[in-house]
């Protein structure tokens, strides 16, 4: 595999087992609109760091993965505006052909495994597309969590995504999904779904124990902020019109997510554009409450 650019802060904490939360480019170059962006992933870093652990934001670079950004590659990712979108597959792609991009939960799970670092904290994760039966449309985002050693902490996946068939191929890939304070899967946007999640935690201690005992990767849950949760109707009405929209439109794979989250930033006049923020920032100050309990335990 290509050789890594590890940033010398990330390369110090990981050397003495000091907590490292991995995070990822995608939602920045593909989920969020600039200048919120970069403002976004700054705010990512504060939290993470306040909360003890060392940030890792991942991304591709003129061909070299990235574990850790300097203040102007951060900038670079949110502002070049030609990033591709690279799962796992394309990292080879990319690396041997000097080109840059972004990073999925995929291949930021992948990259944050082969840097020795077990805990990522992302927004919602890839799944099971609606009209996967036609389609196909699977993330790999579930193949490379069920493969990887590394807990990712997300809000549950959006409604976007057939959120039961995504639960099921989590369940037969053997990806441990338990709740942060929920008994019910969040939905991104929305504290809980119908679905409810097989074990639940109650503190990162407990979480960071789960994930020690299990020895594989694992989800942990954690519902948006009550605050910031999304009014329902509002909520259903944009993906409705999000839905149509693909069909219109003719939107298929990797673009399925990026015109979707557009579509819901642009219609809600911003208030999607808040929840996200928020429980993305919720996510990256469990996921170091995690990394620092994994560290002090000595797991
Ligand atoms: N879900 C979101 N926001 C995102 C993504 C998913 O709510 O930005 C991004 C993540 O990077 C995720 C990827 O890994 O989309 C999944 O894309 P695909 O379905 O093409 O695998
Ligand atoms: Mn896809």
């Amino acid at each position: 595999m290509t050789p890594l650019h590890i940033a010398d802060e990330v390369a110090a904490a990981l050397a003495a087992n000091r907590p490292v939360v991995a995070l990822e480019s995608t939602i920045l170059s593909h989920g969020l609109p600039a200048p919120r962006n970069l403002a976004v992933a700054a705010r990512l870093e504060e939290v993470v760091r306040k909360a003890g652990a060392v940030p890792a934001t991942i991304a591709v670079l003129d061909g070299v993965p990235h574990i850790g950004l300097s203040s102007s590659e951060l900038d670079r990712v949110c502002n070049a505006g030609d990033l591709v979108k690279l799962s796992l597959r394309d990292l080879g792609p990319a690396c041997a052909l000097g080109r840059s991009g972004a990073t999925t939960v995929a291949s930021t799970t992948a990259l944050a495994h082969a840097a020795g670092i077990r805990v990522f904290a992302t927004g919602g994760l890839g799944g099971v597309h609606r009209g996967a039966r036609e389609t196909w449309d699977v993330s790999a985002d579930l193949d490379v969590v069920a493969t990887t050693p590394v807990l990712v902490v997300c809000s549950g996946v959006k409604s976007i995504l057939d959120m039961g068939a995504t639960l099921e191929v989590l369940e037969t890939r053997s990806v441990p999904v338990v709740g942060y304070r929920t008994s019910r899967f969040p939905a991104f946007y929305r504290r809980e779904s119908e679905f409810e999640v097989p074990w639940r935690v109650e503190d990162a201690a407990q979480a960071a124990a789960v994930f020690a005992a299990g020895g594989r990767g694992m989800l942990l849950a954690n519902p948006i902020p009550a605050a910031f949760e999304m009014d329902s109707a509002l909520h259903d009405r944009l993906l409705v019109e999000g839905l149509r929209k693909l069909v219109d439109q003719d939107v298929r794979g990797k673009d399925v997510t990026p015109v979707l989250l557009e579509h819901f930033h642009t219609a809600s006049e911003g208030v999607s554009l808040d929840a996200n923020e928020e429980l993305v920032v919720s996510n990256a100050t469990l996921a170091a409450d995690v990394a620092v309990e994994l560290s002090a335990e000595q797991y």
